[in-house]
């Protein structure tokens, strides 16, 4: 693909916007970079984009800047369904994301992970699994590190593990994992898709240029994936509780993982290896052992990284013991399905801390795990009204104007031996920048108790 002397439009100025800009511009192409924010908002992105001598296109998008580029690339935040993309489009003008963009330059094989929950845990753990196999890794995408800033790194990885969202295959053509992972689907991000079933359409995009020779990781009981599945051209190892000697693939058994082949093999991973809490967990470990595997890891390895991993900031993570009650923060939770994964969890009584704002999605799914896991539910944000719609109307619960308010009702309301746990299966853009600043705010509160 070349793209020296073209005429690039780089649209969002994130980390992905930057890393574009900056991979662009190596590769000899002009650059202007449209943000519908303005200077102010932007802050350092805004004086790190001025240092690349790229043009800057600030507070709005213009139509004459798309329909003047030659190759149009989008940051995962950025709809491609506005106004100015899809005009830019039908006169004839490339658009695709980052990752697509990534794709086309990247030589090595990438090992791709999604799914609705738990992604950002499994794509770590498969790079540490692979890394202990002795393997030279590059881990990117979602997680964090755009893709494209591998081809800008001075050391190569003889594989890149990528966490890719919908957002991202929204805009794929000819992207192609030699592995590709999906580990579950439940509602979210309603507020961006015209309904849930275009949501499991973009997920399946993962799949769609693999062949024959590639890997298919995928849930075998989840409903909305096995709606699909057939349809996917590579070899397909499933995971899950149900056992089904025909296939291959990863069963999690009450003791141990166990690793089966068609042609006999079978290899275990022990449970009591394994440091991350929840049967949500099993399943990603499951799901990373078999891409691992897969990449070209091995057992060795693959055990080596379950022992020493303990999971990610804000997700189930412990933050303390006080009173004998255990404090946890899942801020990383912002879909109902995530809350009831984290529920599943415990077996002591939960105080519960959920809202934040709603993407759209229902909450119904959590009546029954609430009156059986939770003895006090505190609301906060905007969805707090909607959550205590949707559940029974029995459970206990409070509104808490802020964090502070709500980890102060927590601690009146637990009794030794319980659980407090902030889950609050939506986004924090009400209150917060971002989950890691709620989680932050709900560690700070509960060290002052
Ligand atoms: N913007 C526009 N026009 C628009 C919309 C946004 O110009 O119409 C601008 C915003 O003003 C902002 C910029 O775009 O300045 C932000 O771009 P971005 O939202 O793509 O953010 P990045 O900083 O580039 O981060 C993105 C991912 N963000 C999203 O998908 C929303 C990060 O995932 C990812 O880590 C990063 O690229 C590197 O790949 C975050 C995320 O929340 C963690 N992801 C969602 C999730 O996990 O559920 C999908």
């Amino acid at each position: 693909m070349k793209l020296a002397n073209r005429r690039t439009l780089v649209v969002g100025l994130g980390v992905t916007g930057l890393a574009l800009a900056r991979f662009l511009k190596k590769k000899g192409a002009g650059v202007t970079v449209t943000d519908i924010s303005d200077r102010a908002a932007l802050g350092s992105r805004l004086a790190a984009a001025r240092a690349m001598d790229v043009r800057l296109e600030l507070g709005g998008h213009r139509p004459e800047t798309f329909n003047g580029a030659d190759l149009i690339v989008l940051s995962p935040g950025v709809p491609h369904t506005l106004d100015v993309i899809a005009s830019a489009q039908a006169k004839g003008i490339p658009v695709m994301g980052e990752i697509e963009l990534a794709g086309r330059f990247i030589r090595e094989p990438i090992v791709a992970v999604t799914g609705t929950n738990g992604k950002t845990t499994t794509t770590a753990l498969l790079g540490e699994m692979l890394k202990k196999s002795g393997l030279r890794v590059f881990v990117g995408g979602n997680i964090g590190t755009p893709l494209i800033g591998y081809l800008q790194e001075e050391k190569k990885a003889d594989v890149i593990v990528a966490e890719i969202s919908s957002f991202q295959l929204d805009t794929i053509d000819r992207f192609r994992p030699k592995v590709a992972v999906l580990l579950n689907i439940s509602e979210d991000h309603l507020d961006r898709y015209a309904d849930f079933d275009a949501y499991i359409r973009s997920k399946s995009l993962i799949f769609k240029n693999q062949q024959e020779s590639d890997v298919a990781v995928i849930n075998g009981a989840d409903a909305h994936i096995r709606s699909f599945s057939r349809a996917i051209r590579s070899r397909r190892f499933y995971f899950g509780y149900q056992k089904d000697a025909a296939t291959e693939g990863a069963f999690i058994a009450d003791r141990e993982i166990l690793l089966l082949t068609k042609a006999g093999g079978r290899q275990s991973l022990p449970l009591d290896a394994i440091r991350l809490l929840g049967r949500h967990n099993l399943e990603n470990a499951a799901a990373a052992a078999l891409a691992a595997l897969a990449a070209g890891g091995n057992l060795a390895g693959i055990l080596s990284a379950l022992k020493d991993f303990r999971g990610l900031p804000h997700r189930l993570e412990h933050i303390a013991t006080c009173g004998k009650v255990r404090y946890f923060n899942d801020s990383k939770s912002t879909t109902p399905d995530s809350v009831v994964r984290a529920l599943e969890a415990f077996n002591e009584p939960v105080v519960l801390i959920m809202g934040g704002r709603d993407k759209g999605s229902s909450f119904d799914l959590l009546k029954d795990p609430v009156r059986s896991k939770v003895k006090h539910l505190i609301v906060m944000g905007e969805a707090g009204d909607k959550i205590l719609a949707a559940l029974d109307r029995r459970t206990s619960a409070a509104a808490a104007k802020n964090m502070q308010a709500a980890v102060f009702e927590a601690a009146r309301a637990a009794a030794p031996g319980d659980v407090v746990l902030l889950s609050p299966g939506c986004a924090s853009f009400d209150m917060y920048n971002n989950y890691a600043e709620r989680g932050r705010d709900f560690t700070e509160h509960v060290k002052k108790l």
